[in-house]
């Protein structure tokens, strides 16, 4: 008899996509159905999200699709849709980059105190944690609302008619106690909500519930139900990663550089919170303890600005990787770079702050792009090992950034620790093989991983000379 197929829904930040998969003789074989472009909406009241056409795109996937037995959803973390009393959702999500929260987040950080909040959900401040989101929001939306439901658990109940909250999604909102790992009814009053808009929670892999039938009639797929599967796509991305050995770090690449270690429990140490580290919540209890770092976001915005599309990206990375090295590096992690617009104008002037040359070609700010974030996944690794007295024998690079040679390589060469790349899909991956275990088909992570690491090609960057103008390079940021 044929194994079976899983569908994977994944939800980017600019773009999403509908992918299949199966197990075959050991190996997960994987085929994209449909991809879809996504990005911020700018309508009066700010920065939104097209969330109904996500969900047509996503039936438009799911028709392409065969038979699947399961469709598991994962899309990026914090934001979130209402929904009245009548199922009706209130208005459209807004965007993370979307800047209300601004000022609030640090005023309502500074007001319950920092190092109080982060004991409690052991998360980084970042402006746009959900929690920060709902203590900017006022007004007839949050009143007529009944429930709250992260993205993929919106597409869920659009999909299913079933309400719940996704744990490691959940992690990322700033009202999940991260020693508990429930709800944590203070902060939801903090943040001014009725903690009662907050879903029962649900673990990856659990059946959220079969197709609507209307959607079931819509797709032609009459007998597929949705798991749960690590539905932050760091979560699933996490999962994806071919790890082989305890000792490894990673860094998902895509919009975010999401970069850390896999950790059994979570470090809610002063020491972690003042180096603004996040403990986001894995697949199978484990913890995330990572920082976003801004991403190839830097690159993509930078083209936007240029008037450039993604084709044009092999002739520039061309001319960054004969720019001259280490010439100028910024700060990427700085919020100054968080919302859309003039990236090379934000790039100049923080270069200016800190009495470095101003890159002076596109392909000179690219350069200056990639080898930021190489310092930044440099920093954050070393950093993550020692505030959880771990070692890290390999970093595995994957998502997007996996086919960026250049930044792979940077990246070795600013650790001196090689560099495995890939899979691109990881976070589809990580979604797949969740769904195959609970149908019976893998036992455990470890299992899962050796499936990942015997499925893809991967590209080794070994580290290239010393590291010490990485060294003086880092020096000229502090
Ligand atoms: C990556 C990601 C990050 C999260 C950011 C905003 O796609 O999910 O993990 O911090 O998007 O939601």
């Amino acid at each position: 008899t044929e194994s079976p197929t899983f569908a994977a829904v994944d939800l980017g930040a600019s773009s999403g996509r509908v992918a299949l998969g199966r197990l075959a003789a050991g190996r997960l074989e994987t085929r994209e159905v449909h991809r879809f472009a996504n990005g911020p909406v700018p309508l009066p009241d700010g920065l939104h999200w097209d969330a109904v056409g996500l969900f047509r795109e996503v039936l438009a996937g799911l028709r392409r699709a065969g038979e699947p037995v399961s469709v598991g959803v994962d899309s990026w973390a914090v934001d979130y849709g209402l929904i009245d009393a009548a199922g009706s959702l209130l208005g459209e999500p807004f965007h993370y980059r979307d800047s209300r929260t601004d000022t609030v987040a640090e005023s309502f950080s500074d007001s319950f105190g920092a190092p109080e909040l982060f004991s409690r959900n052991g998360l980084q401040f970042l402006p746009f944690n959900t929690v920060f989101q709902l203590a900017a929001s006022e007004g007839a939306a949050l009143e007529a609302a009944e429930t709250l439901l992260l993205i993929p658990d919106l597409i869920g109940y659009w999909l299913t008619g079933q309400v719940g909250a996704e744990l490691t999604n959940a992690s990322t909102t700033g009202l999940l106690d991260a020693r508990s790992h429930e709800w944590s009814p203070e902060l939801a009053r903090a943040a001014g909500i009725d903690p009662s808009l907050l879903p029962a929670l649900r673990r990856p892999g659990d059946v959220v519930g079969e197709l609507l039938p209307r959607v079931a009639a819509e797709t032609g797929l009459p007998g597929t139900s949705v798991v749960a599967v690590g539905s932050h796509d760091t979560a699933s991305a996490v999962v994806g990663v071919p790890a082989r050995t305890p000792n490894f770090a990673y860094v998902c690449t895509g919009t975010w550089s999401l970069t850390g270690l896999e950790l059994p429990a979570p470090v809610l140490t002063e020491q972690a919170r003042r180096a603004n580290f996040t403990n986001e919540l894995g697949v199978d209890g484990t913890v995330r303890f990572l920082r976003n770092i801004m991403g190839l976001w830097l690159l993509q915005e930078s083209l936007r600005t240029w008037g450039l599309a993604s084709d044009d990206l092999p002739g520039l990375l061309a001319e960054a990787a004969a720019a001259e090295p280490l010439r100028a590096v910024v700060d990427a992690e700085d919020t100054r770079f968080l919302a859309p617009g003039d990236m090379p104008a934000r790039i100049a002037q923080a270069c200016r702050d800190t009495d470095q040359p101003v890159p002076d070609t596109r392909g000179a700010v690219v350069r200056c792009v990639l080898e930021s974030l190489a310092l930044a996944h440099r920093r954050a690794i070393r950093e993550a090992a020692e505030l959880s007295c771990r070692d890290v024998d390999v970093v595995h690079l994957v998502g997007g950034g996996a086919r960026n040679e250049l930044l792979c390589q940077l990246t070795a060469d600013a650790l001196g620790t090689p560099v495995v790349a890939g899979p691109v899909e990881a976070t589809a991956t990580g979604n797949l093989l969740v769904q195959a275990r609970t149908a019976g088909q893998v036992a455990d992570l470890a299992e899962l991983r050796e499936i990942t690491a015997r499925s893809h090609a991967l590209t080794r960057y070994d580290p290239r000379n010393p590291s010490v103008a990485w060294d003086q390079a880092e020096r000229r940021l502090r």
